[in-house]
């Protein structure tokens, strides 16, 4: 299969961070996925750490979600017209996140990022925009600079084909890192329109926030008259009911989402203060548009998802789910003697082979990635599925048990550092 996909599409894949390339081998294909566990067209099982990158948080086929999807799917699949699943959408993210006062529904996180930084050049009226090395926000020209993901695993975090103009605007600055916050203030006097960030970077590895660090972007954006842009697609309704900005009580201008706001159909959004939102077209002068956005589908699915998230139970189970999980690996690299570093936040984790705390971007690229790798296929052909890259956060999602999935997990980890 993967031979025939890779006369099709380039590299035989649609996305270029389901390659196998930084792990050697070559991808499986899905034949199914419920609950915890992918199958592949063997109908072998693997418990998936992967959830599609980050929507199946309730776990793969929720049976609500599946018949949420059917009964609107019979009613049409899309529209073009106003309809209600999108004011409801609309109600429950500016419930659950209160810096944001109006939210424009679209079709992939890389379509809201495009669009909130667009926004804030728009609101301003200046061009420059802050991101930090191995941040991704998906593939937009102007952030495909020493971004993370798929363009730092398989590409070059700069990516061919982007105009040097496209990115003259993008200044790019080392994560946790105020003072050079500071002076790019003082060189770009009155030209940045805003930071985009991923308030907790997860697309090289994934590192917290130094305490502080998130206030201090505040604090320097509201006094230089600058945006905070908070990239949530990976966060959001993740780490929290409200996000990573509830989890660190730091409210940006604009937030943007995705993945799970669509329960696993296509979906983005962002959203944030009436007084910027109302900048966008139609009410006002930044363009902005999509024909699917909104649909029917996209909504019902995720207004489903986040129904069973909204009691905030999930979050509890998640955390203690993960924190099982974090020390059954730390305990089975001790046995081993093997230098092991988790980084976890919830239920989103990611492990190092270093000896050294990874704080950032740098940190994380001095991992043995050689290591990983044989790490990766021992866990798979045990029938675990990670990432295949050192550079991606790993899932939990409600459908993996303790007694299950998690103590699973932990056995077959002890075998596979014993062989590392
Ligand atoms: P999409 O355009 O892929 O829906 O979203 C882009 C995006 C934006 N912001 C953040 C913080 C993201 O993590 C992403 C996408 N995440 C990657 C996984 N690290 C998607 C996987 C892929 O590209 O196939």
């Amino acid at each position: 299969m993967f031979e025939e996909a890779t006369q099709y599409t380039p590299g035989g894949v649609n996305s270029p961070a389901r390659t196998f390339r930084a792990v050697g081998g070559t991808p499986f294909f899905v034949d199914r996925a419920e609950g915890a566990y992918v199958y592949d067209l063997d109908g072998n099982p693997y418990v998936d750490y992967v959830g599609t990158w980050g929507p199946a948080i309730l776990g793969h086929a929720h049976p609500k979600i599946v018949k949420a999807v059917q009964e609107k799917a019979a009613l049409g699949t899309s529209f073009g017209i106003p309809n209600p699943l999108e004011v409801t959408m609309a109600k429950r993210v500016c419930e659950a996140v209160p810096s944001v006062e109006k939210v424009r529904m679209v079709n992939s996180g890389t379509e809201a990022t495009m669009s909130a930084i667009r926004l804030a050049r728009g609101y301003t009226n200046r061009d420059k925009i802050i991101k930090f090395e191995g941040c991704y926000h998906g593939h937009v020209d102007s952030l495909l600079v020493k971004a993370g993901s798929g363009a730092l695993t398989v590409g070059s975090p700069n990516s061919a084909g982007v105009p040097a103009a496209f990115t003259e605007h993008t200044v790019v600055l080392p994560f946790n890192d105020e003072e050079a916050v500071k002076q790019a203030f003082e060189t770009y006097k009155g030209e940045i329109a805003g930071i985009i960030l991923e308030p907790v970077p997860a697309n090289s590895g994934l590192y917290p926030p130094k305490p502080g660090y998130l206030d201090s972007l505040r604090e320097i954006t509201r006094r230089e008259g600058a945006l905070l842009i908070f990239d949530e697609v990976m966060t959001g309704f993740r780490l929290a009911w409200g996000g990573a900005q509830e989890v660190f009580g730091v409210s940006p201008d604009l937030s943007c989402f995705g993945k799970i706001i669509g329960g696993g159909l296509p979906v983005g959004a962002f959203g944030g203060r009436d007084d910027i939102m109302d900048q966008t077209s139609p009410t006002g002068p930044v363009y902005q548009a999509g024909t699917l956005s909104g649909n029917p589908l996209a909504m019902a699915a995720g207004i489903t998802a986040l129904e069973e998230l909204r009691s905030g139970e999930a979050y509890q189970q998640l955390e203690k789910s993960g924190a099982k999980l974090e020390e059954g690996i730390l305990d089975a690299a001790k046995q081993v003697g093997l230098p092991v570093q988790i980084n976890r936040l919830g239920s989103m984790f990611c492990l190092f082979f270093t000896d050294s705390p990874v704080r950032n971007f740098n940190d994380a690229t001095k991992s043995d990635r050689d290591r990983f790798a044989k790490f990766f296929h021992g866990m798979l052909d045990r029938g675990v599925y990670l990432a295949p890259s050192q550079f991606e956060t790993g899932f939990l999602s409600t459908a993996h048990k303790d007694d299950e999935e998690i103590e699973k997990t932990i056995r077959v980890v002890r075998e596979v550092f014993k062989e590392l």
